[in-house]
């Protein structure tokens, strides 16, 4: 694996142990049952329009109760309980049960909106029934006590099942008298549409800051409010993510499961009132009580499940998934810490852990209910069945998985889909955080797997359908073990042949590469399989053996090319190939720009791609103009509208467009710099107090933000500075007048054990210590590190960049979504033709960007030629600048020069150097002419409508996963 995605991800050190309940089985109808109560919230949606609103709260608990069977079952009691839902009410309820000495040996729970149904069946602590009826009484007083939330009244029903409200099947909705009516009163409480008006928000606000922070609305401060604002906007989420689901499972449309490791979501608020369409009526609500918005979005941390593009670009989609209407759920894991936060001190980083939780997180909806035993270890054995044989892994650990949601929405639609985390139940027996990522890998997959397999089973019982009704996305290779484990399930579980089994799989799955490099594709070692998922290993086996059969008889025996291709890597150590594998069982396997996949085609899985070049295919990533414009630059939004007449474009980004018929327009030019210069003020801003460094806004503000890493040349940008600094040091101070002022502003985190980067990180510290403090330079040259580069910090500083820096060496970076940021937001691009930008120029041209160095075709003859000898001497004199101490720390610098002098320089920084400063030239050229400049900034954004994530998604929708839009109607 790669430095980047390697760095394994301090994530989810949870305590977790096999509790009782872990053998519990869970039943969740929430998301697409056919089971009982389907009808139930329908019909609370159809009334809505035309009943009155809200009554008073206390009749409520007239839908509690409580009831006691022991004929239901032939040597368990069973306990039916409804309550209203609270988050861990489940756990308090079997909580009551292990305290009193009982064991719950099986549960069923139901859960319609509001409402639990619960049954658990139960035996004393020897096993048996539960007859006695003064014991039966005091289980159920403790369970009353339990589930009594404070409401006050709370009915209790005698050993039938028939009193209280017990409402678990369409038909009964049908039947008159009592039951029904109630059902209807409970209908009749809650059938109108959260309000929107500035009153009707600051009154759910002051209730959530009495009932849910349980601050006095007298006294509360500004972290209290985003805590009460967020839940007033979170009631909203769900009434809208309750109504996409039960519009879903009525329609029972193909869904895609979009399966990914991380994901960087960012923060949630703002993003979640502007799809919601009430940004303006919140900040009004706000204002009247003393509060502003901003200040109040500025308290959420970020939630930062993920290390770079690749998780970042899972939240876009998942954004565009939801404006689009798509029948898409995401599933990925709930970490106790998010990636590491960077602290610089002396130049140095250091990591520390991201508490994320520490504060709550309002944006996700506990569901305790839906948990699932994760097996681990053990033993495989063998059973015979009806005369056929059955593999049966005996596991030696298990974990309980429990589900978050996360909903999110769309922008301009009702729809409203999940994001589902796991979370390992804690238990203090031992701590996820510190297992191995297979062990997360296959947690994540065994759960998403049980639990997007019980819903196809509610609804249907032939597994024939199951790749009709499901699309399954493998986001990269980390979560690929789902491929042995949906063959496991169909073979061992469900007793499908092979045959028909692997069938199904090859219709499922589809995979996205997210590198370029063969050294980071995933690998991992056979014995540690064999040991964690002792029968995934026998399922990998027995597809390589399968597939290398197949290969045989194709190419016959080419024994070099057959044991690339194997899915096993024969060695000192051997190894699975996850890569091969996906690409062996899935049917399509995308890159994720043009010339991704030629470099996927010609050198990555050329041996793949001359075998089944019909799977081969690309979509250019793209990122969400609702979060990159709208969110993160209100000024610009407002401008676009402004000028294109219309806010069409934020869902149909192509209108962009139309910027261009205005691009010399001076009325035009005046309002764009006047956004821009605001931007750059804000920028500005936060800088001086952060650093402590103040910065001119008529300079060029030029950034580099994304994780460090040697391929992404940090360095080509540092030693491009030096330069600068020793070209004015060196300059008549008359001529320094001619010098375009440059802001350099650098950002980025280096994988905890990437040595290089952290030294290319205090490198530029030490750059910007000598120039930043050199009374000669002034105004003219100042350069900043950002630390603790993260979404939120993306989002102030792109806004305000006049120009970004996208230099990997030509054929490293897979695809790139920075640019797509930056140029939305009308910043020019320093780049090579590299990843994306390649389609960039072509949507752009070039004349409006600054390209240079070697193109992905020429890079591997230039190594080969080997650069000792031809090294320009600017080139050199900043390297040597930097290994004789000129910016002190001579010793720790010596192997950061290796890197890049003699035949070390395998990025390339040597070649490429001087094309770096003729293009950094001639962006200094067009930055003196504001007016070439402005114009050049509004056709970027013009021509950004085609990296939209919306884009991205349609293509995937429409070639990859075969789904349509289902959208919820209003
Ligand atoms: C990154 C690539 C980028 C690409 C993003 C999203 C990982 C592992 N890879 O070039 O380096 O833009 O994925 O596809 O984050």
């Amino acid at each position: 694996m790669s430095l980047i995605s390697s760095s394994l991800l301090t994530f989810y050190p949870h305590h977790t142990e096999l509790s009782s309940s872990a053998s519990l089985l869970l039943v969740s109808s929430f998301s697409g049952s056919s089971k009982p109560c389907s009808s139930f919230p329908l019909l609370r949606n159809s009334s809505r329009q035309i009943k009155p609103l809200r009554a008073s709260s206390e009749t409520i608990t007239e839908t509690s109760s409580i009831s006691v069977d022991n004929n239901e079952s032939d040597d368990s009691t069973a306990f039916q309980i409804k309550a209203r839902n609270r988050i861990g009410l489940l756990q308090v309820i079997t909580r009551v049960f292990k305290v009193l000495g009982l064991k719950i040996e099986k549960a069923i729970v139901e859960f319609e909106g509001e409402f639990f149904v619960k049954k658990f069946f139960v035996t004393d602590s020897h096993g048996r029934k539960i007859v006695d009826h003064g014991s039966l009484d005091k289980i159920k007083n403790a369970l009353m006590e339990a589930i009594d939330d404070g409401d006050g009244v709370f009915s209790v029903s005698s050993s039938v099942p028939s009193r209280g409200i017990v409402v678990r099947r369409a038909g009964l909705l049908m039947e008159s008298g009592e039951r029904r009516a109630k059902a209807e009163r409970m209908f009749g409480l809650m059938d109108g549409f959260l309000k929107n008006d500035p009153l009707s928000l600051q009154k759910d606000i002051l209730h959530h800051v009495e009932y849910t922070v349980a601050r006095s609305r007298f006294s509360f401060d500004d972290f209290e409010a985003y805590q009460a604002l967020s839940h007033s906007v979170r009631d909203r989420l769900i009434e809208r993510w309750h109504d996409t689901h039960q519009y879903f499972k009525r329609k029972d449309p193909k869904r895609l499961y979009f399966l990914s490791l991380e994901y960087l979501m960012g923060r949630s608020l703002s993003n979640s009132v502007i799809n919601l369409g009430i940004k303006d009526q919140c900040a009004d609500a706000l204002r009247q009580l003393g509060f502003e918005f901003e200040v109040l979005a500025e308290q959420e941390g970020d939630a930062a499940l993920g290390n770079g593009g690749l998780a970042r670009l899972s939240a876009c989609q998942m954004d565009s998934l939801a404006t689009l209407d798509f029948p898409a759920w995401g599933y990925g894991l709930r970490y106790q810490y998010g990636l590491f936060r960077q602290v610089i001190l002396d130049g140095l980083q250091h990591e520390q852990p991201d508490y994320w939780l520490n504060f709550g997180n309002p944006w996700e909806i506990e569901r305790v209910h839906v948990s699932y035993a994760v097996k681990f270890y053990g033993t495989v054995e063998e059973e015979t069945l009806n005369g056929e044989k059955y593999k049966v892994w005996v596991p030696g650990e298990m974990v309980e998985a429990v589900a978050y949601d996360n909903p999110i929405p769309g922008y301009g639609t009702r729809n409203t889909i999940n994001l589902r985390l796991w979370a390992a139940k804690p238990s203090g027996q031992y701590d996820m955080g510190k297992e191995l990522r297979l062990k997360q890998q296959y947690f994540f997959v065994s759960a998403s797997l049980q639990d997007i397999i019980r819903r196809f089973k509610e609804t249907h019982n032939d597994f024939d359908n199951f790749p009709d009704k499901v699309a399954l996305q493998l986001n990269d290779t980390l979560p690929s073990l789902a491929i042995a484990e949906v063959m496991r399930v169909l073979v061992d579980e469900e007793r499908l042949s092979w045959e028909k089994a692997w069938g199904i799989v090859c219709k499922l799955f589809s995979f996205t590469t997210h590198t370029a490099q063969p050294e980071g594709l995933e690998k991992i070692p056979v014995d540690l399989i064999g040991s964690l998922l002792p029968r995934h290993l026998q399922v990998i086996y027995d597809i390589n053996f399968m597939f290398m059969e197949e290969l045989k008889r194709l190419i016959g025996l080419d024994y070099s090319r057959l044991s690339r291709m194997s899915i096993v890597e024969e060695g000192a150590v051997k190894h699975i190939r996850m890569a091969n594998l996906s690409i062996v069982c899935c049917h399509t396997v995308n890159g994720v720009s043009r010339v991704h996949l030629e470099i996927l085609k010609t050198r990555v899985f050329k041996d793949f791609y001359d075998l089944w070049p019909q799977k081969f295919q690309y979509k250019t990533n793209g990122v969400t103009q609702r979060r990159w414009i709208v969110v993160s630059n209100p000024s610009l939004c407002a401008l676009i509208s402004k000028w294109l007449g219309t806010e069409a474009w934020i869902r149909d980004v192509d209108l962009l467009m139309g910027l261009r018929e205005y691009a010399t327009d001076v009325n035009l030019h005046q309002e764009w710099k006047m956004v821009r210069r605001v931007n750059k003020m804000r920028l500005a801003e936060y800088i001086e107090a952060m650093s402590g460094v103040k910065i001119s806004v008529d300079a060029m503000f030029d950034v580099q933000i994304k994780r460090i890493h040697e391929y992404k040349r940090q360095l080509l940008n540092i030693l491009g500075i030096i330069h600068r600094y020793d070209c004015i040091k060196n300059m008549e101070k008359s001529d320094r007048r001619n010098v375009v002022p440059r802001v350099c502003i650098v950002g980025g985190k280096a994988a905890p054990g990437y040595d290089i980067a952290k030294k290319i990180i205090k490198l530029c510290h030490a750059v910007a210590e000598k120039i930043n403090n050199d009374p000669d330079i002034g105004d003219l040259l100042k350069l900043v590190f950002i630390p603790d580069y993260n979404v939120s910090v993306a989002e102030l500083v792109i806004p305000g960049s006049d120009l970004s820096q996208h230099i990997s060496t030509a054929g490293h970076e897979a695809s790139g979504t920075g640019s797509m940021k930056f140029l939305m937001n009308g910043c020019l691009l320093l780049a090579t033709a590299d990843g994306s930008t390649v389609e960039i120029i072509e949507e752009i041209g070039e004349d409006n960007m600054f390209i240079f160095g070697a193109k992905v075709h020429e890079v591997s003859a230039l190594r080969e030629k080997g650069h000792a000898d031809k090294v320009p001497l600017q080139f050199a004199r900043v390297v040597r600048m930097v290994r004789e101490g000129y910016f002190g720390f001579k010793d720790y610098f010596q192997s950061l020069c290796d890197t890049v002098e003699g035949d070390g320089d395998f990025f390339l920084l040597g070649d490429d150097f001087t094309s770096y400063l003729e293009a950094q030239a001639a962006a200094d050229r067009a930055f003196v002419d504001q007016e070439r400049w402005t114009r050049m900034s509004i056709l970027c954004t013009a021509g950004s409508g085609r990296f939209s994530s919306d884009r991205t998604m349609e293509e995937y929708a429409e070639k990859t996963w075969d789904i349509e839009p289902c959208k919820c109607p209003i």
